[in-house]
């Protein structure tokens, strides 16, 4: 018997082969590389993810990137088309597929004129694909509407620095010089959770003896390498500026010299400043002034420093002047340009930085370009050869075309790499809306919330099959070569782009055989613009990650911005001043608690792709909210209990988690599930009046037990 059996199994290894996928992670903005190697047995697989070196995350992968594999090559993936009938989803033929949304689209735009169509994007797009689809809506539907998920994520940061600076390059120097900063502000940044693979460049900061200042109303694991930690009231961080300002003013910390030469704005910021008064800054964020002094003095004093920023700021209904504040900070300091000196929107998506460069933004074209400036307008017509004329106006940002939705003037919707129903603020407005939808087509790996409410689902590849490049949160320039075939009948995002364009009768404009041939019209599409990758191309990427701006084939790229001038016309950076700033929903005695949101280091984003990977779903299973223990107590809330979480808008369930480390009145969710455990159905509407950021990081909530343990 055991004979049989040993020859049986080294049969199996005989026949058993291996396959190594050269790959990078799926998920967030530092794309980190990796090998997986597949033994293939008989009759089962098994991987093993071997990390790969690169420059940004050297041979670091985190565990999220050590099981992407199981979302990409799980049997959920859908694999056909998938057509809407009697309220179930049946397989149907990709020309099925097409002709469908010809007839239903064409039908909307006749009776509804072009804008009558909305097209939603996402970060995780590569180039190519963003690029593309921001040409597709303008091209082949020829509507003004479209947006991206990234108006949730990088908006208010990037309109922030493109406003001081002139440009948005999510940071202006290379990671490599963080251990070079002596002192660091994290603000509103988990970076421990959120980018693990990063740590060491803050330990090693730490170990050269950089002050290290954390702004956090929780603590986190990325707080844990605070000398300070500001466990700030949620919303309010432009006033904690405005008082880290206040002591750098008075103490005469000024770098004058920068100033003067450098920057335009200063007399209107100490006027403002002048009015400041640090004792009530402190009542406003919970901060003791003693520690808004030592955080100034810090900061101000040491040789070099460097701020880095990310949803926690920006994701505020005044996330857009809370960045401001803080880069009045690195201006009147003179902390930029230099070598350990500079400033870091802290991107989030894996594509974050790229798809918010090529035109999938309601009011941009490629390069960084603008379509409200008449030059840009001219040349991106020319690169694509269409009139002028027939290039559509700005639209609006994501939210506003749910409102749109709503309001019956968008009645078709195409979704390209997002999951709105669980992303946006106010989700149960948003579903309605959706569900007013005469037309909804999703593209996805997987049957999303959003794609359940679909009329039509199409199945695109994932990481390991879909060719293209990313820009990382460096703004380096990566390709991601495909490693396996495309499953069943998905498509990769490109090629539906060209197919659904050549049935709408477009085709001539989207006459793409492959991610290279777009990725050298974008070339050209970016030429001269704020973001230029001219000088990239895909045998450079294959040797190298390169930073834009890079104009020519034998420039190096910029990989520290700023050293002489900034990228305004007069080469100055601008300051203003920033008024504190109250959130739209304030507390009361209904609702007494202030929520905020935000990531758990398994999950990612809606949890689409990692609740669907057994390995990282089987770490955190289900949401919670994370409570002081004090408090829970005077809402009669037990630890690990079910808990009703109420706001205005709606109500979830979730399980409760007692923490000593977030302030007694502020309670934390994740946003990584759906249905009744989805928090953005209790999170507020309100926008940033500038960039239209929600303010996902502030309502007011009140919190029950579902079962009362008391009455037992
Ligand atoms: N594991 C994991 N990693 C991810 C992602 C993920 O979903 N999961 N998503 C990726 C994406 S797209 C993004 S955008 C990034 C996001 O990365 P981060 O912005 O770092 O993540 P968040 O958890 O949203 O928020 C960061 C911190 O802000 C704090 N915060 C809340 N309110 C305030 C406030 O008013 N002021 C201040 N100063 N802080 C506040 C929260 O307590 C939280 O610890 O992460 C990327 N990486
Ligand atoms: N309350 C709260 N809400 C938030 C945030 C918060 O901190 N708090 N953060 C916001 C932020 S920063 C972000 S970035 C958004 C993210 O919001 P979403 O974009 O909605 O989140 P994802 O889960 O990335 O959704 C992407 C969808 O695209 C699919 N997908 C993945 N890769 C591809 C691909 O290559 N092609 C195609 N066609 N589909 C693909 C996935 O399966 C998934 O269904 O959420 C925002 N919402
Ligand atoms: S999630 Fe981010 S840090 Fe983790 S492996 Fe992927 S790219 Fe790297
Ligand atoms: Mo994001």
């Amino acid at each position: 018997m055991n004979d049989f059996l040993s020859y049986y199994r080294q049969k199996e290894k005989e026949l058993g082969t291996e396959n190594v996928m050269d790959t990078q992670c799926p998920f967030c903005s530092v794309q980190c590389t990796m090998q997986i190697v597949e033994q293939r047995m008989v009759g089962h697989e098994k991987y093993k993810v071997l990390p790969k070196y690169n420059p940004t995350s050297e041979e670091r992968v985190c565990i999220k990137g050590l099981n992407a594999h199981q979302h990409a090559l799980s049997q959920e993936r859908i694999q056909y088309p998938m057509l809407k009938k009697n309220g179930e989803f049946v397989r149907i033929s990709w020309q099925k597929a097409l002709e469908y949304i010809q007839e239903r689209f064409s039908e909307i735009q006749r009776q509804n004129g072009f804008d009558g169509i909305g097209v939603y994007g996402g970060g995780s797009l590569t180039n190519e694909s963003a690029y593309l689809l921001g040409k597709f809506a303008r091209v082949a539907f020829k509507t003004k509407h479209i947006d991206y998920n990234g108006r949730f994520c990088m908006s208010a940061a990037a309109t922030a620095a493109n406003e001081a600076f002139g440009i948005d390059r999510g940071f202006t120097n290379k990671l490599s010089e963080i251990p070079f900063a002596r002192c660091l502000i994290l603000a509103g940044t988990n970076i421990a959770e959120c980018q693990p693979t990063l740590m060491p460049y803050l330990t090693k900061a730490k170990e050269n003896g950089s002050f290290i200042i954390v702004i956090d109303p929780r603590e986190t694991a990325t707080t844990g390498v605070a000398d300070l930690h500001l466990k700030v009231k949620p919303g309010t961080d432009a006033a904690l500026v405005n008082g880290i300002l206040k002591v750098i003013f008075e103490k005469g910390y000024l770098n004058e010299e920068f100033i003067d030469e450098k920057t335009n704005g200063i007399d209107e910021l100490k006027e403002h400043i002048s009015t400041i008064k640090l004792n009530d800054i402190s009542k406003l964020t919970g901060i003791s002034e003693e520690s808004i002094q030592l955080a100034a003095v810090k900061y101000a004093t040491s040789s070099t420093g460097m701020i880095f920023t990310a949803r926690g700021v920006e994701q505020q209904t005044d996330g857009y002047m809370a960045v401001r504040n803080f880069l009045n900070l690195v201006l009147v300091t003179g902390k930029i340009g230099k070598i350990g000196c500079g400033y870091g929107a802290i991107t989030g998506q894996g594509n974050g930085q790229g798809g918010r460069e090529h035109g999938q933004k309601a009011d941009q074209l490629p390069g960084y370009r603008s379509l409200e400036n008449e030059e840009h307008r001219k040349y991106i017509s020319r690169v694509w050869g269409i009139n002028e004329e027939d290039l559509p106006r700005k639209g609006v940002s994501a939210y506003e075309m749910i409102e749109k939705i709503d309001a019956g003037d968008i009645q078709g919707l195409f979704v390209m790499g997002s999951n709105p129903v669980v992303s946006n603020p106010n989700a149960n407005y948003v579903k309605q809306s959706l569900e007013k939808l005469r037309c909804l087509v999703v593209v996805d790996l997987f049957i999303s919330e959003t794609a359940k409410l679909a009329d039509l689902i199409l199945p695109c590849s994932s990481y390991l099959e879909n060719e293209g490049t990313m820009t990382n949160l460096e703004g380096r320039v990566t390709l991601r070569e495909a490693s396996r075939k495309n499953p069943g009948e998905t498509k990769h995002d490109w090629k539906i782009l060209c197919e659904i364009a050549k049935i709408l009768g477009r085709g001539e404009f989207f006459s793409f055989s492959s991610p290279e041939e777009i990725f050298n019209e974008l070339r050209v599409a970016s030429r001269g613009g704020i973001a230029d990758y001219f000088g990239i191309t895909y045998n450079r990427l294959k040797k190298e990650r390169v930073y834009w701006p890079c104009p020519e084939y034998d420039h190096p790229g910029e990989s520290r911005l700023f050293t002489k001038t900034f990228a305004h016309p007069d080469g100055k950076g601008r300051i203003i001043s920033v008024n504190n700033h109250y959130p739209k929903e304030q507390i009361d005695i209904e609702y007494p608690l202030y929520l905020t949101t935000g990531r758990i280091i398994s999950h990612y984003l809606t949890g689409e792709q990692t609740r669907i990977s057994p390995a990282l779903n089987s770490l955190t299973f289900e949401s919670f909210l994370e409570i002081h223990p004090d408090t829970a107590k005077k809402y009669k809330v037990e630890n690990h209990a079910l808990v009703k979480l109420s706001s205005k808008r709606g109500q979830i369930i979730v399980r409760s988690k007692y923490s000593n480390k977030i302030r007694e009145d502020t309670v934390f969710v994740p946003f990584h599930w759906g249905d009744d455990q989805n928090v953005n159905k209790i999170t507020h509407e309100a926008l940033d009046p500038t960039c239209k950021m929600p303010g996902f990081k502030v309502c007011a909530v009140s919190v029950s037990p579902v079962i009362d343990l008391s009455i037992n």
